[in-house]
């Protein structure tokens, strides 16, 4: 199959820097997406997202001419979708939400023709690769057959399609773009390989080629794994904050084992992966994932946890400065979406326990709260609380810290 022209359906962190990797392997990319913002941004070679070295590529992939983004899509060889899957609440339940993957499919329904390569990169719950066919038959009889019945088949495709759920780190997202192996999972055998190829020309990671259903369980699995063994770290560090024992030092210790590997605890796991991809495993099992939902509701006490924890040393106080360190989901990136760190910073400003500094040094301003520098934060805190692990707060002066409460969820000054 002959590729020349891609369109990326979605330029947020994934959709963006894909769209970047592959206008630099020469191909011509339209990447799309529906804020007007966003799309100028890229056209004048900017980026919206923090993300090391994004920008440099950004830049270069606009100036090569390989790069454009649009709010409408056009014909091209391949669609790459890689838009958000949020969940929804539903009967007081979490369920996925399709609705952007939904949208991103009917706006290229017309723009399809024989043989073109339909790739689903967004994480989505099981059969979604099936749901986008499903689509396509309905208003495209005439690329694509489907048997009659309930059960679904593909009798004959002129489209190719396939799952190949992204699966990169932000924060070292251009280098494991490139170097992750991945999973390909086709609505049938041609798909997967068509698929595989086009992947082959810009990944240097292993390909592996399962059915479309294997492969967005698979992308399900691997974030649920991490939200569990991240829950037992974070319940270690209740445990042993009850015990009077330092968490840090016992987990440390105990991977010394050759067979022990516990992750870190901290303020909660935010992001818009981790956090919401279990959920989509529950929502199809709800009676059979308690260890998944386990894991979830763990997780998500724990900035309840850290908030009773301020609350109780800001007692002390007459009249309490509390510095927060960081508002970020994680160490070095400016992503807010589900951060823990903002839970907690909202609950203190809302009890009212004492007057709130926020310092986050990926953000120059943030809508919710006011910022201020860490010298400010620092100068003035009662209390710090270290939420963020980034690299600015590793720099600190310790002498700075005496004589003010520490409360550390991430362990650095442990
Ligand atoms: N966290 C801890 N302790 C740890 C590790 C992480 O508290 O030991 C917290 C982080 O602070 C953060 C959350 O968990 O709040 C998630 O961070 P993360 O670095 O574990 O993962 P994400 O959400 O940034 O990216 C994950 C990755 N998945 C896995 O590692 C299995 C990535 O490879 C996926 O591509 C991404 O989700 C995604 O888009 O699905």
């Amino acid at each position: 199959m002959n590729i020349n022209k891609i369109c990326v359906m979605g330029l947020g962190y994934i959709g963006l820097p894909t769209a970047c990797l592959l206008a630099t392997k020469g191909y011509k990319v339209l990447g799309i997406d529906i804020n007007e913002t966003i799309v100028k941004t890229i056209n004048n070679g900017n980026v919206h997202i923090v993300e090391p070295d994004l920008d440099i590529l950004v830049k270069s992939a606009v100036n090569s001419g390989n790069l454009k983004a649009s709010l409408e899509p056009e014909e091209a060889d391949v669609f790459i979708i890689a838009v958000p899957t949020p969940f929804k609440i539903h009967n007081e339940n979490k369920i996925p939400d399709l609705i952007y993957i939904k949208a991103a499919t009917n706006k290229i329904v017309p723009l399809l023709k024989r043989e073109n390569l339909i790739i689903l990169e967004s994480t989505s719950p099981v059969g979604t690769t099936e749901y986008i066919a499903k689509i396509l038959y309905e208003k495209r009889k005439d690329l694509i057959r489907l048997t009659r019945g309930n059960r679904f088949a593909i009798t004959e495709s002129k489209l190719y399609i396939s799952h190949c759920p992204e699966r990169v780190l932000p924060g070292k997202i251009l280098k494991e773009l490139i170097d992750n192996n991945r999973v390909i999972g086709g609505i049938n055998k041609e798909s997967g390989q068509i698929a595989r190829d086009f992947y082959k020309t810009f990944v240097n990671g292993e390909i592996f080629i399962t059915d479309s259903k294997t492969a967005e369980m698979c992308k399900l699995v691997e974030n649920s794994y991490r939200d569990i063994n991240i829950s037992f770290a974070n319940e270690l560090s209740i445990i042993c904050d009850e015990l009077g024992l330092n968490v840090w030092k016992v987990i440390e210790l105990a991977n010394k084992h050759p067979r022990v590997n516990i992750l870190q605890p901290g303020p909660g796991v935010g992001g818009h992966c981790i956090a919401v991809d279990p959920w989509f495993i529950i929502s199809s099992s709800p009676n059979s994932s308690r260890l998944v939902r386990l894991a979830r509701e763990v997780n998500d006490y724990k900035p309840l946890y850290i908030f009773e924890k301020i609350k109780k040393k800001a007692e002390r106080f007459k009249s309490p400065v509390i510095g927060c360190l960081g508002l970020a989901y994680k160490n070095d990136i400016n992503d807010l979406r589900e951060s823990p760190a903002v839970k907690i910073v909202r609950m203190i400003k809302d009890s009212n326990i004492g007057k709130l500094l926020i310092c986050e040094p990926n953000l120059d301003r943030s809508n919710e709260f006011e910022l201020s520098t860490l010298d400010e934060v620092l100068g003035q805190s009662d209390i710090i609380v270290l939420l963020a692990n980034h690299r600015e707060f590793y720099k600190i002066d310790k002498e700075l810290l005496i004589e003010k409460v520490i409360i550390d969820t991430r362990g650095i000054w442990k």
